[in-house]
């Protein structure tokens, strides 16, 4: 493989020169790998691609272009990056915490492989490159009340293994070549269009289906175990803000960003406002409880908010209305 940003007769790893001056940034051209479509949003359907190897909801559908593509499959995703002249790559495909565990040498190869293939696509073409980390990223020795943006990291679980090794890859290139990698560390994020996933917060999910159908839930972790959670819309205003960001105002290439923390009994009581009756029975299960149990109990944010004026809008208050509001309209 070449690469353009380079000087031609270099290869990518003997050369200490750093990528051409990159195309303006106002009006990127985005592909993304894996599921979220709200670029499309802020940037139209003319200039977003979603890409997959599931067939996408229906709403993305008809909202634009969508192509099937393999993270794995590199001259096809550079292929597309080419004819679609890509400027911006938002790299999502990956296999969460709980069902990583359950296949790790599926996990390494679409975290860890499908990270690279995009990592070595994004220096050869110059790309602005993000790519979501995680509370994830973090183990039993990190700090956990606040876990900083940077302190010991050593996770036991693929997922997060692979996500230390795209921060640091990521930063790698970016002091080495000059690669425009941006990386969020994202806690739980919750939604009601992105179903449970095989995460270890999709409870905080879950818990607001079956509030609305059968009124009870049965959750796999503690009623004790607090982990850093966000509504959905933060995480995409986050995303955009920071990709949006000029250059000069990051001091990091990888921010913990934060909304709120709570434990699987205090979403159940603040959902209980709106639904007296709802029952909850706590039955832990090892895997996704020892996870949980090593990740942070809050994140130290305050590098994002000082460095690219990152603020949430939802509290656990908006975020349960706003939940119910949401499943109950699409069950209807
Ligand atoms: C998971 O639970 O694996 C994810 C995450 C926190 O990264 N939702």
């Amino acid at each position: 493989r070449s690469f353009s940003c380079l000087p031609r007769k270099m290869s990518r790893w003997n050369s200490r020169d750093t990528c051409s001056p990159l195309p303006p940034q106002e009006n990127p051209r985005v592909l993304i790998t894996g599921d979220p479509s709200f670029f499309l949003k802020q940037y139209g359907t003319e200039n977003v691609i979603l890409s997959d190897i599931k067939k996408p909801p229906p709403n993305v559908y008809s909202s634009g272009p969508f192509v099937y593509a393999d993270v794995l499959d590199y001259k096809h995703l550079r292929e597309l990056i080419i004819n679609n002249r890509i400027t911006w790559l938002v790299h999502y495909s990956a296999l969460l915490s709980a069902v990583g565990e359950a296949n790790v040498a599926l996990a390494r190869k679409i975290n860890i492989t499908g990270l690279h293939n995009v990592l070595d696509l994004a220096l050869e073409h110059c790309l602005r490159l993000f790519v979501p980390s995680t509370i994830g990223a973090f183990g039993p020795s990190s700090p956990r009340d606040p876990a900083p943006d940077l302190c010991v990291q050593r996770p036991r679980t693929i997922y997060g293994v692979s996500k230390v090794h795209g921060e640091l890859m990521g930063e790698y290139l970016h002091h080495k070549y000059g690669l425009d990698f941006r990386c969020l560390r994202y806690p739980g994020v919750i939604s009601v269009n992105t179903p449970p996933g095989g995460g270890t917060t999709d409870y905080a999910v879950q818990i607001f289906h079956d509030a609305l159908s059968t009124g009870h839930h049965v959750c796999y972790l503690r009623p004790d175990t607090r982990l850093p959670m966000m509504h959905i819309s933060d995480c995409h205003r986050a995303t955009i803000e920071f990709m949006q960001s000029p250059e000069c105002q990051l001091s990091l290439r990888t921010y913990n960003i934060a909304a709120m923390s709570f434990t699987p009994e205090e979403v159940a009581q603040e959902i209980r406002k709106h639904l007296p009756h709802l029952k909850v029975t706590y039955n832990p299960d090892s895997v996704r409880q020892t996870i949980a149990d090593s990740w942070p109990i809050r994140f130290d944010d305050s590098n994002a908010r000082r460095d690219w004026g990152w603020a949430p809008a939802f509290g656990l208050e908006e975020l349960v209305a706003d939940m119910l509001r949401s499943v109950r309209e699409k069950r209807t």
